[in-house]
């Protein structure tokens, strides 16, 4: 095991904005079943596994639907989804994320994705940053969906970091739970209110200043 420090990144909300892309799929899918689905039921399912947003929204809505129909409709929202990250640019990385990942490069610190997302190798592809990352953790990897830390460890594992030298950057709530279950540092990006249970709370990735990184670091 290494001593030194490692960065473990969410992707939805912390590298990328794809919320807003799942957001209109969703709509859409809501709408063909006959009710609203606006950007307030759109928090609920930030960070939450495919399988399980559609449960949510279903719920939302209050429609019962068949297994099959389930199947069906998970596999058109994502056809949508993907035919909008399929038109992603390095444009759409988040402020902050590019200066962040050069200053880690720069000082040799190693990190990882841990993401809920089945689609996150295609979208660190499209943004041009699927080669620097030393590991890749996504929804295909995990059997149990964030609030559970297993996202997060097998990212440790891969980078063979013991998890108390891990630094977790989440934008929702179940992945800050997530992180500190796995008995790592976590940096949230959002509300203090809403990520109250995090170290350390930025309102957006520019957060992270050379001073609080090397305070972080030594
Ligand atoms: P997919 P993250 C999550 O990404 C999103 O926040 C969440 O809204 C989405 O439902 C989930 O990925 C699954 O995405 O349908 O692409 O497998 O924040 O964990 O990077
Ligand atoms: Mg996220």
């Amino acid at each position: 095991m290494k001593k030194e420090i490692a960065f473990i990144f969410d992707l939805d909300g912390v590298i990328v904005d794809t919320a807003k892309y799942h957001f209109l799929a969703w709509r859409n899918l809501a709408k063909e079943l006959g009710f609203e689905f606006t950007q307030e039921h759109n928090e609920l399912l930030k960070g939450v596994s495919r399988v399980k947003s559609l449960e949510i929204l279903l719920g939302i809505g209050n429609v019962e639907i068949s297994e099959e129909e389930k199947q069906k409709y998970l596999i058109q929202k994502n056809e949508e989804y993907l035919g909008f990250v399929n038109k992603m640019t390095a444009e759409e990385i988040l402020p902050g994320v590019s200066n962040l990942l050069d200053y880690l490069d720069s000082k040799n610190i190693i990190y990882a994705l841990g993401s809920a997302s089945k689609n996150a190798p295609l979208i660190l592809e499209k943004v041009g940053l699927y080669n620097r990352f030393a590991a890749l953790v996504d929804g295909n990897d995990v059997s149990k969906a964030k609030p559970d830390p297993e996202v997060f460890l097998i990212g440790a594992k891969k980078l063979q970091m013991k998890p108390e030298n891990c630094v977790v950057v989440e934008d929702a709530i179940a992945g800050v739970e997530a992180a500190k279950l796995a008995n790592m540092t976590c940096v949230g990006i959002g509300s203090k209110e809403v990520l109250g249970k995090a170290d350390f709370v930025f309102d957006d990735m520019t957060g992270f200043t050379t001073e609080f990184l090397n305070k972080l670091i030594n």
